[in-house]
């Protein structure tokens, strides 16, 4: 069974892009703001020479938090192992969205995310010289990567992954119905469609 990872930050900082090079290792310089929610596939190893190759799902919803109620964010982490943060390196407001989004996964219980969920950072679109702040100076708890990344040239985003995998909780069956009672009768996210 696939792991579930999820694509969380600001609008435009790349989350539907690190989906795109992960699954199909391609890159579009015009995408369209994605809405409702996506789900890309794709096998990763782990950094250590004996993981083996990981399948993930990937989920991407739209960076808007004005599209993103409580709930929607509760169903959008329902059974979700890992989560990548995206960050543009251009932009100082993506990186206090991210900020905002990690303190939400580990301190508030509303938001139901697994105490032990694998959250990496990735510092998006370092491909351009120009930083708006020095992503070596920014420290995070509860990370387990911070990686820079450019889905244009493809630098760091395997690594990302890899790093990713490697710190993802097991996948056990407690894990998976642990967040049953929060799904709300005939609620559903998906209004995008599966990308692979
Ligand atoms: N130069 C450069 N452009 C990038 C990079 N990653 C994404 N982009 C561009 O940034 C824009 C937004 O990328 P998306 O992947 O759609 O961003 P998103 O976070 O999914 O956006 P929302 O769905 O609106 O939240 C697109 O024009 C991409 O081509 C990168 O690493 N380098
Ligand atoms: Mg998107």
């Amino acid at each position: 069974m696939p792991k579930k990872v999820v694509l969380l930050g600001d609008f435009g900082v790349g989350k539907t892009s690190i989906g795109m090079r992960l699954a199909e290792d391609r890159f579009e310089e015009t995408t369209i703001a994605t809405l409702g929610v996506a789900h890309f596939t794709c096998k990763v190893a782990g950094l250590t020479p004996f993981s083996a190759a990981t399948k993930l799902e990937v989920w991407d919803t739209a960076g808007q938090e004005r599209y993103r109620s409580l709930d929607s964010l509760r169903l959008y982490l329902r059974r979700a192992l890992g989560a990548i943060v995206v960050v543009d390196v251009t932009s100082a407001g993506s990186l206090e969205a991210a900020k905002r989004v990690v303190s939400q996964l580990r301190l508030d219980e509303d938001c139901a995310a697994r105490e032990d969920l694998a959250i990496a950072v990735a510092y998006n679109k370092c491909d351009f010289e120009a930083r708006a702040f020095d992503p070596a100076a920014v420290a995070w708890t509860g990370v387990c990567a911070a990686v820079e990344t450019s889905c244009k040239t493809g630098a760091g985003v395997q690594q990302l992954a890899r790093a990713l995998v490697d710190a993802l909780p097991a996948d056990d069956a407690a894990a998976a119905t642990s967040n049953v009672g929060l799904t709300q009768p005939g609620a559903s996210l998906t209004s995008g469609s599966d990308c692979c």
